[in-house]
């Protein structure tokens, strides 16, 4: 996996020494194994060994920084490598295009708004809130134009959902084509979203009693529009003005955006400008010649909104890979947007057998679960799969079981089974069974 094989045996010396101290240092205490020690020793041998023990570290022998250091705070700049990324063929421009999540690397469920992904179709506009307004129209007896102080006087309320572009994955329907799991499922984030319910705002402006969809309209250059189902918008929809604890972030769609919990991203817009009400669906861009699915009858299937069951190992992966034999901990994340995860299953022979994991977060309606299972590696290949089945009682197929009915035309809603094939080395590949 790029690594040299003269730098990594320096690497393994170097290891086997800093664990041999290590483990006279802890003087038995059982603390570590020597590969969990040996991996910490990795990260601090570069021109830092005088700051290990038994040495008093540079920073414990004087005083820090004062507050408001960072007026809004920043993550420690060794943490530099966690961050978005793009993939430069994908798209032709940086304005219609997508950057992911490192879902390597974030913890728990909650994704930190600084790295949620970013899905533009015209760029990312930026918006004056003060000059921002929501209209409420169409099949109405009271049509409305909000200002966002006016959409803060309704009550609001919050949600942990996970957000997901439907095209997550997508590149995969074609072979095992992305060397990331941040390029493999990082079109996917959970946040706590807050906002008032769309059913809210639908009762304060009188919906005529033939109405059965709404088109809910952006306010960026490419104004994406989607006709959303009266049932939904009365059901979860959120219009949202605050992630995390704080405002919107403008990537997310600032001042204000739909989230439909569990539904394709696409649906969620941003920067939200017109809600209106009607009786039937509008068949926008984003609804036909986008966001349709083509079966192997050369039909389309239309309106697929829910984003199946779903799940993913995100450590080991290719940008996690393991350093040498020993205790692991596998991790990885498992949703579906029909409602809680009920259970996660790991297998390490590619599907044939599977051993329950553990769930280690809070388990919520359609937002990620984290799973993890204790793993002991004997240096052998091993072919790593997570299968999650959701509270309907679906089962998260293989690719094998979603090829046979989805055909192979598709670009959204792959939710198949993934394969990561762990090497002797360590490394990990993306790979598909057949
Ligand atoms: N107005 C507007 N809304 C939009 C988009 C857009 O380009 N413009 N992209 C959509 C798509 S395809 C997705 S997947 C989600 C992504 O949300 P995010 O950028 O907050 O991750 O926003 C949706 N809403
Ligand atoms: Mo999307």
């Amino acid at each position: 996996m790029g690594r040299s094989e003269d730098s990594n045996s320096e690497k393994q010396a170097k290891l086997k020494e800093i664990s041999e101290r290590r483990e006279f240092l802890l003087g038995g205490l059982g603390l570590m194994g020597g590969a969990a020690a040996g991996s910490i020793g990795i990260i601090q041998s570069a021109g830092a060994s005088s700051n290990l023990p038994p040495n008093v570290p540079a920073w414990t022998k004087t005083l820090g920084t004062g507050v408001v250091t960072n007026p809004y705070g920043q993550p420690s700049p060794f943490e530099a490598d966690v961050k978005r990324r793009t993939v430069d063929w994908l798209t032709a421009d940086r304005l219609a295009s997508i950057s992911f999540t490192p879902l390597g690397d974030i913890k728990g469920i909650i994704t930190p708004s600084a790295v949620v992904f970013e899905r533009y179709h015209s760029g990312l506009p930026q918006i004056d809130p003060n000059q921002h307004r929501l209209m409420i129209h169409g099949m109405v007896k009271r049509p409305l134009i909000l200002s966002m102080d006016d959409l803060m006087r309704f009550p609001s309320t919050s949600m942990i959902r996970f957000l997901e572009c439907s095209a997550n994955g997508g590149m995969e329907w074609r072979g095992a084509q992305m060397d990331r799991v941040q390029f493999t499922h990082g079109m996917l984030a959970c946040c706590e979203w807050t906002g008032v319910l769309l059913s809210t705002l639908l009762e304060e402006v009188g919906v005529s009693r033939d109405a059965s969809w709404v088109l809910a309209e952006g306010a960026d250059g490419s104004h994406l529009s989607r006709s959303i189902p009266m049932e939904k918008a009365l059901d979860d929809a959120l219009v949202v003005f605050a992630q995390n604890g704080e405002a919107l972030r403008p990537e997310q769609g600032y001042p204000v955006r739909l989230i439909n919990p569990g539904w394709e991203g696409n649906t969620c817009v941003k920067w939200l400008r017109r809600l209106e009400v009607g009786d039937r669906p509008w068949y926008q861009r984003e609804e036909t010649s986008k966001y349709t699915d083509l079966m192997p009858d050369g039909r389309a299937r239309e309106f697929s909104f829910v984003q199946e069951c779903n799940s993913v190992i995100t450590s080991p992966s290719p940008e996690k890979p393991l350093r040498g034999k020993g205790k692991y901990w596998i991790e990885g994340l498992a949703w579906s947007g029909r409602g809680k995860i009920k259970k996660v299953d790991v297998s390490l022979d590619g599907g044939i057998s599977f051993r329950p994991a553990r769930i280690t977060s809070l388990v919520l309606p359609r937002a990620l679960t984290r799973f993890g299972i204790e793993f002991d590696w004997d240096g052998s290949p091993a072919l790593l799969q997570s299968r999650a089945v959701d509270e309907t009682g679906y089962v998260q197929p293989t690719f094998r079981q979603l090829r046979d009915v989805r055909g192979s035309s598709s670009i959204y809603h792959k939710n198949a089974i993934h394969t990561w094939k762990l090497m002797p080395d360590g490394g990990v590949a993306n790979v598909q069974l057949s």
